[in-house]
């Protein structure tokens, strides 16, 4: 059974939820609500990585999150941070975080470093494939053939980490939805999401609210989307999803619950 983690963003400006969560407590309410809804990990953001985003500054990332990093250790569920900065990677890992979740696959500069001494000290790393950067990764994305490019992107930054000596186990590798592919590029990761299991690591996809279910159900408001992306979950749990990344834990956890019992049935 796939791993449900609960997205906590604490943004003014986060597609799905932004500003609901902008205030350390109402952020730590979220974390804690997701946790009794039965999510098995947290992660936690502060920079929107929504299309058209700008970037956020360091100092300003780490007021808004590492608060609630704090706090959100206390929940007894592994906490991640999604977030791309090598000196607020270091200050999560510090301040407890057991994932670092990085949309850039740790490429920005030192980034692999730091990455690789959280690992040393039992840090599991998450990293995805985007094409571009937020700001402009929308803007007629192309691709020869969609899967083989991001598993390609994905094998050699796997490669990588395992060159420094950090262990299988710790490395987790994400497609990347919605970050520079069109609704088509996406629903061809989807279908060919077990194609990434020949790397060798787990597989975490993240297509909950996302703009692609929008366009598939016809849904524009984020809120709407909970019916579609709990499919897609679905769809990606049965593609051999190890992680599941969601807004709606509980809904998602039922459907699994459901997945599950027909699929170990006899
Ligand atoms: N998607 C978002 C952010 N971080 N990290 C991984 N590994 N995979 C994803 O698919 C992924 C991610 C975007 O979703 P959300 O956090 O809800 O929105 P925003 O970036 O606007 O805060």
């Amino acid at each position: 059974m796939p791993l449900v983690m609960g997205v906590v963003n604490i943004t003014p400006d986060s597609f799905s939820d932004g500003g609901r969560f902008l205030d350390p407590a109402a952020a730590l309410r979220h974390a804690e609500a997701l946790v009794a809804d039965g999510a098995d990990l947290l992660d936690l953001g502060a920079e929107s990585s929504r299309p058209g985003a700008a970037p956020l500054p360091l100092a300003e990332e780490g007021r808004r999150l590492l608060p609630v990093l704090r706090a959100a250790v206390r929940l007894g569920v592994p906490v991640s941070v999604d977030t791309y900065k090598p000196e607020l990677m270091a200050e999560a890992v510090a301040s407890g975080a057991a994932m670092l979740n990085d949309i850039r696959a740790f490429g920005a500069p030192g980034a692999f470093e730091v990455a690789c001494r959280a690992a040393a000290g039992g840090t599991v790393l998450a990293m995805m494939h985007m094409r571009g950067d937020p700001a402009t990764m929308q803007a007629g994305p192309a691709y020869a053939d969609v899967v083989a490019e991001v598993r390609a992107f994905l094998g050699a930054r796997v490669a990588a980490f395992r060159a420094a000596g950090v262990a299988d186990d710790q490395l987790v590798i994400d497609p990347g939805f919605g970050f520079g592919k069109t609704v088509a590029h996406n629903v061809e990761l989807l279908r060919h999401l077990d194609s990434l299991g020949a790397i060798g690591v787990a597989v975490l996809a993240g297509l909950s609210r996302k703009s692609t279910i929008g366009a598939l159900t016809g849904r524009t408001q984020p809120e709407g989307r909970v019916f579609g992306s709990v499919a897609a979950a679905l769809i990606a749990a049965q593609n051999g999803a190890t992680i599941l990344r969601v807004h709606d834990v509980a809904a998602t956890r039922d459907a699994l619950a459901v997945w599950q019992a027909v699929r170990t049935s006899r």
